[in-house]
């Protein structure tokens, strides 16, 4: 997982990238991905100045990812505005531009 974490710190600078980015690749990966079904993960932190949440994390079948702990760029910043440590969410997350981001999140209230 050492890939990923480098890609999420090196990908900082590409943040004001995505949004448009995402939201195209979102609709294909709705469909293409409609029988994945969501991650789940309880949020640890989150750091808006650097635009990631860390989540511990579930398996994520889409990437093949074991359960870990590990931050993640979100598509949209507003979203950590919502967030806090101990939310329990379910989420999708893709990897782009070498590194993963949240392209949804559904909090569990
Ligand atoms: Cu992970």
């Amino acid at each position: 997982m050492k890939r990923f974490i480098a890609g999420v710190a090196a990908g900082g600078a590409l943040f004001c990238l995505l949004p448009s980015a995402v939201a195209a690749g979102h609709d294909h990966g709705a469909a293409a991905g409609a029988d994945t079904p969501l991650a789940e993960g309880t949020v640890k932190r989150i750091d808006k100045a650097a635009g990631l949440v860390t989540l511990a994390h579930g398996p994520i079948a889409n990437l093949q990812m074991p359960g870990m702990t590990m931050p993640f760029r979100v598509a949209d910043p507003a979203w950590l505005g919502r967030l806090k440590a101990g939310d329990r969410l379910r989420f999708r997350a893709e990897e782009k531009d070498g590194g993963l981001v949240i392209v949804r999140i559904e909090v569990a209230k």
